[in-house]
């Protein structure tokens, strides 16, 4: 039997369900014991609400990793997701050189952006330190607008298949090993997700659901993660998380006015059967 251990570096939105208040409830899900490095404390997300508070913890990140390197704590993968500030980034760069087991995966989610636009609380500068981060993963998992802004490439609605083949090359240039990028959709009523592994893609097509929800890409990520460390090989990891993303947004519609996140708790018991099922 393996028992794996993963470390997610993401902030904590108390309310928000995004970050990790997502990830540790479904790499939990996924049968792995979940260790969390929070990047800063959040009221609650930022799209959306007004007047959070913030509390970076940035200065608290040096002593975390001496304290776990005396202890000898290492881990068989680290995730990160939003992470607090540009400074931040040279410290996760440093837990991935000094935490990670021989053979760890590093996964990073650079989440920043969506719908063409950067998330309020980053800049030019933030970008750039992630491009620099994503060179470092085994895989980086963004959206579409994540891609664009990793890559200089200008945001576009409507693409084919080459604006993608050139989003994932230039993906691979800054030396990301292995993308998976999100949101790809080439026809009216369905999206998808691009795995592109050794250099080789493969597309995995599910239902588009009009009501898209925030958070959404952090319950992804963190079903990707969960079941990517469960040893199911990338592409069938890629499809578990999108399943489980899509019954996640469907559950949420069906609610009044759950506006600020995607309603994923009632779902779990399904992200379980499709772990049990492809292990
Ligand atoms: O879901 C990404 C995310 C995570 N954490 C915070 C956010 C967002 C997106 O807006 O604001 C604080």
């Amino acid at each position: 039997m393996s028992y794996k251990r993963v470390l997610t570096i993401q902030d904590i939105s108390c309310v928000g369900q995004c970050s990790l208040t997502v990830a540790l409830p479904i790499i939990s899900a996924c049968g792995v014991e979940a260790a969390v490095l929070p990047s800063a404390v959040l009221s609650t997300h930022t799209a959306g609400f007004t007047g959070f508070t913030v509390r970076d913890l940035t200065e608290d990140i040096p002593a975390i990793t001496n304290h776990w390197e005396k202890e000898r704590l290492f881990f068989d993968g680290i995730y990160t997701g939003y992470l607090g500030s540009t400074a931040q980034i040279e410290y996760v760069a440093d837990i991935f050189e000094r935490c990670a087991k021989e053979g760890a995966v590093k996964i990073v989610d650079p989440a920043m952006a969506d719908n063409g636009k950067l998330y309020p609380a980053f800049d030019e500068e933030y970008v750039k330190a992630m491009k620099w981060l994503c060179g470092k993963a085994d895989y980086v998992l963004p959206n579409i607008t994540e891609a664009c802004f990793l890559t200089d490439t200008e945001y576009k609605t409507e693409y084919d298949r080459e604006y993608i083949d050139g989003l994932l090359s230039k993906l691979s240039q800054l030396g990301a090993k292995n993308v998976v990028l999100t949101g790809v959709s080439y026809e009216e009523g369905k999206t998808g997700v691009v795995v592109y592994k050794n250099g080789e893609y493969s597309y995995y097509k599910h239902d588009f659901l009009a009501n898209s929800c925030h958070g959404t890409g952090d319950i992804y990520a963190s079903a990707f993660t969960g079941a990517f460390i469960q040893g199911i090989d990338a592409y069938t990891a890629a499809k578990i998380a999108a399943d489980y993303t899509v019954e996640c947004i469907r559950y949420t519609a069906s609610l009044d006015n759950h506006w600020y996140g995607a309603a994923f708790e009632p779902m779990l018991g399904k992200l379980i059967e499709m772990i049990a099922k492809a292990k």
